[in-house]
């Protein structure tokens, strides 16, 4: 029996796994059901990525230990994999004891190898990624070019790995052969990375302690990615003796990523294991991002898509396989309710559903649920059952070149041409006539035969419903083999269907909008009120008498401009009511001059003049923290008179 090997990545344990946390594991589930039903030896491998400075800092801010912070999470992840079906046969840990000694003896390997040499690290580091960053790949704000976010000065004693032996290599394996898909992804790996010169990798760290030591200079912990990219051998049994199946199952043959960890999948896994003289995966498979209405989902913004509430609602194969069928492999796909309701209505209610509903309906109806054997063949029988034939064919290649959204669509296809072949054979008129039972007989059976194909075939993306079918159309497991998927007439001509419940409910679109919404909109609250800063805490006590020196006044904007050599300064020309003042302001983020034109604002009018940016400020205008970050100007009633003191 031949093996298939297949990976999701390893994922942080980090907050709540969302929608796009869920594509990966979903797609790779799929594809790993099917290779099953074809008869392959398959092992499918996920995980968790538990070690890490961002780990650490999240255990200390939580108050328990990195190890007790990760197990909450991966517990939770684990919940979801059992509420979407996944069916993993190993689940990694990097904390697992087994991959950290595995970890350990693979550096030390590499050391001696001369791969892995002790140095200096100056440069610039993402905290959220992880990453050291050179000054040329930064991006056009100076910032981490993945997230974007600020980058720090960092220079610590390190480890590094050789990678320039291995640039010829790589740049071969990722634009001369099919390792990478899609392919097209290979121009920017080349021109961002290989071409101006592949940099050593800086291997370990010293400024945090929850990671992997290195045991011989245990001040050092490898750095998370070389830990977390061996989970793929070492779950295996590579440098261990918990499993033993290395041998057997490596080089993988699909690791499946999202197109923002590509570049540690296709540069730098493959050239470790090239130091290391291993085999190389077969295939990189890159997917986009699923953002919510184009844009990225995030903790903080609130618009988190939550899988265990939509797989409540909806039940986990239509969330399934809306996210399955509406991503194209590379691309990135926008998700919306609206989108995903509709989807789950076409296709799986008024198609699928209804497909079958119709004719286990009929054949309950006319028959009494019982085929009689006798048969009339008749016009679009031949095209339908030619179609039913050549489905399995289409889909075996687009899975063997995971492109799953590519073979949905195929298999609906059917689904839609069976439903036609109901409108065109007009089996409610047979039905009326007591000489065409044979013809109406025959109809049927076509079309619980294209019913059985089609259930097959779509059991490995959507495991909890297909059986269901399978059962309401009186087809055993043996019939609805993959092998018998590319056969027609596998039901026993007097074959006995068994009426069942709806599968696919309809599902009213304005009301679940209504509440999708707002739900939504509750999370949405809950973000902003746990990204409201820490209040600052009341100031020292002081007696009336300090306080009655600051003297606030009401005043009105008269006129307003930016300061040119300033982001952030705004100068106003105000109104104090004993004449004009000039107030420089650092509130030019969040207003514009015509935002404040016009009203009235207290200002602490008695503080000594300053420059700011070169331009004379006298005062200041009071604002308050705002949960952003911001500050919001205090604008008071408008119908004080300019100059009241405030009291
Ligand atoms: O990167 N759309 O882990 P991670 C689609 N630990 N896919 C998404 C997604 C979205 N919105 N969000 C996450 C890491 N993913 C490392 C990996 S592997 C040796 C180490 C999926 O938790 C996608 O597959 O940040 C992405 O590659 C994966 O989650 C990694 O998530």
């Amino acid at each position: 029996m031949s093996k298939f090997y297949i990976t999701t990545p390893i994922y942080y344990p980090s907050g709540s796994p969302h929608i796009g946390t869920c594509y990966t594991t979903v797609a790779c589930d799929s594809i790993a059901r099917y290779k099953r039903m074809q008869g392959f030896d398959v092992i499918f491998l996920t995980g968790t990525d538990e070690h890490g400075l961002k780990i650490e800092e999240k255990a200390k801010e939580k108050g328990v230990t990195p190890k007790e912070y990760v197990d909450e999470i991966v517990a939770n992840f684990k919940r979801l994999w059992e509420r979407m079906n996944i069916s993993y046969d190993r689940y990694i840990r990097t904390t697992d004891d087994y991959h950290v000694r595995a970890i350990q003896s693979i550096f030390k390997k590499l050391y001696d190898r001369g791969y892995i040499y002790k140095g200096e690290y100056k440069g610039k580091y993402c905290t959220p990624c992880e990453s050291f960053w050179t000054q040329s790949q930064l991006d056009e704000n100076g910032c981490c070019p993945e997230c974007h976010r600020e980058v720090t000065e960092a220079k610590e004693e390190a480890y590094f790995f050789k990678m320039s032996p291995f640039a010829d290599r790589i740049e071969k394996l990722l634009t001369e052969t099919d390792y990478l898909r899609p392919a097209s992804r290979a121009t920017e790996l080349v021109n961002n990375f290989i071409k101006p010169g592949l940099e050593d990798l800086c291997v370990s760290r010293t400024s945090f302690t929850w990671g992997i030591p290195v045991d011989f200079d245990p001040k050092h912990v490898v750095y998370v990615w070389v830990d977390a990219l061996f989970n793929y051998c070492t779950a295996l049994g590579f440098e261990n003796d918990r499993y033993d199946d290395y041998d057997k199952y490596w080089p993988a043959d699909v690791h499946m990523v999202a197109k923002d960890i590509m570049r540690f999948h296709a540069i730098i896994w493959p050239a470790m294991l090239m130091a290391l003289d291993m085999p190389l995966p077969k295939h990189l498979a890159v997917h986009g991002w699923i953002t919510f209405n184009g844009q990225k989902m995030s903790k903080s913004l609130g618009n988190i898509i939550d899988p265990f509430i939509l797989s409540d609602r909806y039940g986990a194969d239509a969330i399934r396989y809306h996210i399955l069928r509406e991503m194209a492999l590379g691309a990135d796909s926008s998700f919306s309710n609206e989108i995903m309701i509709n989807r789950i209505n076409s296709d799986l209610a008024n198609g699928l559903g209804n497909l079958v509903s119709r004719t286990v309906a009929m054949a309950d109806k006319y028959f009494g649920g019982t085929l009689p054997t006798e048969r009339e063949k008749g016009e679009f029988d031949d095209d339908m059952i030619n179609e039913a034939l050549a489905l399995r064919a289409k889909v075996d290649e687009y899975i063997e070149n995971t492109q799953i959204n590519n073979a949905l669509a195929e298999i609906f296809k059917l689904v839609s041409r069976a439903n036609k072949y109901i409108d065109e054979t007009t089996p409610w008129v047979l039905g009326k006539d007591e000489t065409k039972k044979a013809r109406l007989a025959s109809v049927l059976y076509n079309l619980l035969e294209a019913i059985r194909i089609i259930a097959t075939l779509l059991s490995a993306f959507m495991p909890e419903t297909m059986p269901e079918i399978l059962e309401q159309i009186g087809a055993d497991k043996e019939q609805a083999s993959y092998e018998n998927a590319a056969k027609f007439g596998v039901l026993a001509q007097n074959v006995a269907v068994r009426k069942g419940g709806i599968i696919f409910p309809r599902i009213d679109v304005d009301k679940e909008i209504n509440e999708l919404n707002s739900i939504l909109a509750s999370q949405q609250e809950q973000a902003k009120q746990e990204s409201a800063p820490e209040l600052v805490p009341i100031a020292e006590q002081i007696d009336i008498d300090t306080f009655a020196k600051s003297d606030l006044r009401i005043a009105k904007v008269v006129s307003c401009e930016k300061i040119k050599s300033s982001k952030k300064l705004l100068c106003l020309h105000l109104d104090d009511g004993f004449g004009e003042r000039q107030v420089v302001s650092g509130i030019a983020q969040w207003y514009q001059p015509e935002d404040l034109i016009g009203k009235k604002v207290i200002i602490v009018a008695n503080l000594a003049p300053v420059k700011l940016c070169g331009v004379e400020s006298n005062g200041m205008i009071c604002a308050a923290d705002a949960p952003d970050g911001s500050a919001r100007v205090i604008f008071p009633d408008q119908s004080l008179p300019c100059g009241s003191k405030i009291r």
